[in-house]
């Protein structure tokens, strides 16, 4: 929740605001017809964790080609993964009174003040790819976005079967690089995997050490480096997304050790690189995170601004990539 500190600044910030949000990064230029006064353009306030990882890259291109293909108005901040600068974005866009506000939450908690506020001046609010923490159900309306708890689940899932290719025998000891500290797919992806493993795996696999290296590649690398000085006997990776996986895998190799084979590596997101290093053999499984919700993300700010009734939850389809199949898809991914 926000401090009176923090809410005093902020309403300081809005009462200033006018047009950008205080500290985030706000792209000049909207995309789509300009908003002007013309009622029947949608003008979108959307704002973005930041550009932390492939996968927020490839999530933001289909943002804002999908909101040029509709032909809204994007208004589009980057919040440089601070929660302080989505709070500040989301007021400046009730300060715009745009028509529908969406946004990626950094973190599940301290949203409902500034959501209350959005409320109160009756702009509809999106969310997307990440979820919130409220006892207000009524402070969004819907989620366009990935089920992370099945994910994880998923990922202990496709880990087994990594297990048996690789002919593995004796205990399995998982070192967990977890993503950005209170994210939604943090917590559930570490939920849904530790699910499967007190189910069937109590008695041959554990997670000797667990830490964030916040979705990015430095973070991935400098964390699984001080992992194999603590625990040099991990025999396996999981990551809660590739880009800390692709970090890890510097560390893994600077420690004389293979990737995919003294240490097997199952990761979460399916970008590009990520199948890169699975057809050169240094990750052994994928599991799918889909970004490409922009054109999702339209159609239901279309139905949001029309009042049409939309699901509370709008999941997005993905599959799970074993090492063998990496080469063939390669070619056919969009991300
Ligand atoms: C998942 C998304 C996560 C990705 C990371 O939907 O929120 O954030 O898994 C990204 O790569 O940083």
């Amino acid at each position: 929740m926000l401090n009176r500190r923090n809410f005093l600044t902020a309403a300081v910030g809005v009462a200033a605001a006018g047009g950008l949000a205080a500290c985030a990064k706000e792209d000049k230029a909207s995309t789509g017809t300009s908003g002007g006064g013309g009622s029947k353009t949608i003008t979108l306030g959307f704002s973005q964790v930041g550009s932390e990882s492939g996968w927020r890259s490839a999530n933001t291109d289909s943002v804002k080609s999908a909101a040029k293909e509709a032909g809204y108005n994007l208004k589009f901040s980057d919040a440089q993964q601070k929660q302080e600068n989505q709070i500040s974005a989301i007021r400046s866009y009730i300060a715009q009174k745009v028509d529908v506000i969406a946004f990626s939450p950094v973190v599940v908690t301290g949203w409902d003040a500034v959501l209350k506020e959005a409320k109160a001046k009756n702009i509809p609010v999106v969310l997307t790819d990440r979820s919130v923490e409220t006892s207000d159900q009524s402070l969004y309306v819907t989620l366009v976005g990935s089920d992370f708890t099945d994910e994880g689940r998923r990922a202990a899932k496709i880990l087994e079967k990594v297990l048996e290719k690789a002919g593995h025998k004796g205990a399995v000891k998982i070192a967990q690089l977890e993503g950005t500290t209170g994210a939604a797919p943090a917590i559930e992806r570490a939920k849904g995997f530790k699910e499967v493993m007190d189910a069937s795996h109590k008695d041959d696999w554990k997670i000797v050490v667990s830490q964030t290296g916040d979705f990015t590649r430095a973070g991935g690398k400098q964390v699984m480096a001080a992992f194999l000085q603590s625990n040099p006997d991990i025999n396996v990776l999981f990551a809660h997304n590739d880009d800390m996986a692709i970090g890890a895998i510097q560390s893994i190799e600077a420690a004389g050790k293979k990737p995919g084979k003294d240490i097997l590596i199952v990761s979460i997101d399916g970008v590009k690189d990520g199948f890169v290093a699975m057809s050169e053999g240094k990750i052994n499984a994928i599991v799918e995170c889909n970004p490409l919700l922009g054109p999702q993300l339209m159609d239901v700010v279309k139905k949001v601004k029309n009042g049409e009734p939309v699901e509370r939850w709008i999941k997005t389809k993905e599959g799970d990539f074993m090492q063998d199949q990496a080469k063939a898809a390669l070619p056919s991914r969009k991300y």
